[in-house]
């Protein structure tokens, strides 16, 4: 299953998706292998993901529906992610529910405390206001996901840069596993 074989009814139509592709150029900044990243940009900037938003009305109360496929692969050993970002305002809350492959999902909240959901098909998970959400694809297929929002939130990426988040996911010895940033910059409090 990929994003393009979800079709959205709204109104009793179907309604286009607005699609949005993002390659590694777009997210070098992320990574923390800058040397790997600008390797991987001059033989093909690959396309780490793609995204096609739905939305149901602009009104209040009303829904957007995005979904997510992030591909599999590594810069250095970090796996392919997503940039991250808040909702803005910051307390609109999301629910991500994946269809396929296999990754984690990081939640931190602006003054550093972080947890981490497993993404795997069937699971749901409740992304609360006020954490900033990033995806990692730490299988061999493209993870596949949905999210589900207020229309009226907009996003907010100030996590803009390898420095923000408080951990990292890579490959060690062929297995995921999540560790600290050695880059992280000081938390806010
Ligand atoms: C998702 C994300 C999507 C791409 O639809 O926007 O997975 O991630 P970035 O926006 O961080 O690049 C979502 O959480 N929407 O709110
Ligand atoms: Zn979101």
């Amino acid at each position: 299953m990929n994003i393009n074989d979800f079709r959205f009814w709204s109104g009793g139509a179907l309604t286009q998706a607005q699609k949005t592709t993002r390659r590694l150029s777009h997210l070098k900044n992320f990574f923390q292998d800058k040397g790997a990243a600008e390797e991987l940009i001059r033989s093909g900037d690959p396309v780490l993901y793609e995204v096609s938003e739905y939305e149901g009305g602009t009104g209040r109360g009303d829904l957007r529906v995005a979904l997510t496929s992030l591909y599999p692969g590594k810069v250095g050993r970090e796996y392919h992610m997503t940039k991250g970002h808040f909702h803005d305002p910051a307390d609109f809350a999301e629910l991500y529910l994946t269809f396929r492959g296999e990754g984690k999902l990081l939640l931190q909240s602006e003054r550093g405390d972080l947890v981490v959901a497993d993404m795997l098909p069937g699971n749901l998970v409740h992304i609360p206001g006020g954490m900033a959400h990033r995806t990692v694809n730490t299988g061999p297929e493209p993870l596949v996901f949905m999210g589900v929002y207020s229309a009226q939130a907009g996003h907010n990426y100030h996590v803009a840069d390898e420095t923000w988040f408080a951990k990292i996911v890579v490959e060690v010895d062929g297995q995921p596993v999540v560790m600290d940033n050695p880059h992280r910059a000081a938390p806010l409090h």
